[in-house]
């Protein structure tokens, strides 16, 4: 396991100056990476120990699925399998309850093809995804007047997200079972994780384990180290990407 420092590749704007952190630590674990893995971490130890590794090279070493970098903050994720996922969602709702695939299967299912961007700029187009639009998850459960955002915890035990009621309520927003036409894989965050389809890769949170519905947004992990809680894609972190 090692230590990344990623360095945005765009540093336009007022956040990439003085207060905000200008790279972001990554401990990139090894996920599924293998031999390879081991062989790449040490080259980037080195470009760390020089300066900043600039993320594009990180991209062009690093092997994964149709472009995909597998991310975690932390170095190792206990693999949960379907059989033993469970899901659960709480706070402000009518009454709390757990899901397990069967039922996250149970309703409407939902796909969606959408282009997948971190902020430190990969991209991988067109990527299929499928499972429940957050707004039906919220249905099931009834969301109580007084929720204003909803908060995401991950089985990993550290990463967290937020979306504002408004953003969760949006029909691109997506509980996830099924990633790449396949089930989500570990790395990639399964057996459930979030798809965030408007919104740079970090709302997008991996193993997901728990949803909470409370009165204010609660800044994620990203958040608090100096990244946009309203992630738009091409129009936050100092991006202001002209009209296509
Ligand atoms: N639990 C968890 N979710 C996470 C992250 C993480 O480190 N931990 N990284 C985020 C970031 S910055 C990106 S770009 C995507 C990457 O998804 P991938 O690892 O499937 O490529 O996951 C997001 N969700
Ligand atoms: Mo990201």
């Amino acid at each position: 396991m090692e230590n990344v420092d990623e360095q945005d590749t765009q540093q336009k704007g007022p956040r990439r100056t003085e207060g905000t952190p200008v790279g972001r630590r990554v401990v990139l674990g090894m996920l599924g990476l293998g031999a390879a893995g081991v062989a790449v971490g040490a080259s980037l130890q080195q470009g760390v120990n020089k300066a900043l590794a600039p993320v594009t090279q990180i991209g062009d070493v690093l092997p994964g699925a149709g472009g995909f970098r597998f991310y975690s903050v932390v170095s190792s994720v206990r693999p949960r399998t379907p059989a033993q996922y469970k899901m659960t969602v709480g706070g402000l709702v009518r009454g709390a309850r757990t899901f397990s695939m069967a039922d996250l299967a149970a309703l409407p299912q939902t796909h969606l093809t959408r282009d997948f961007q971190c902020v430190t700029g990969w991209r991988v187009p067109e990527v299929m995804w499928a499972g429940v639009a957050l707004p039906d998850l919220l249905d099931a459960v009834g969301v109580s007047p007084r929720a204003r955002a909803v908060r995401f915890t991950s089985f990993d035990g550290v990463y967290t997200e937020s979306l504002t009621m408004d953003q969760a309520r949006r029909r691109d927003v997506l509980v996830a079972t099924q990633m790449l036409g396949a089930p989500v894989t570990h790395d990639h965050g399964g057996p459930v994780r979030l798809f965030v389809a408007p919104m740079y890769g970090y709302k997008s949170l991996k193993w997901l384990g728990g949803i909470e519905l409370t009165e204010k947004v609660v800044s994620g992990y990203w958040e608090r180290r100096g990244y946009d809680v309203d992630a738009w894609v091409g129009r936050s972190n100092g991006r202001d990407d002209a009209p296509t």
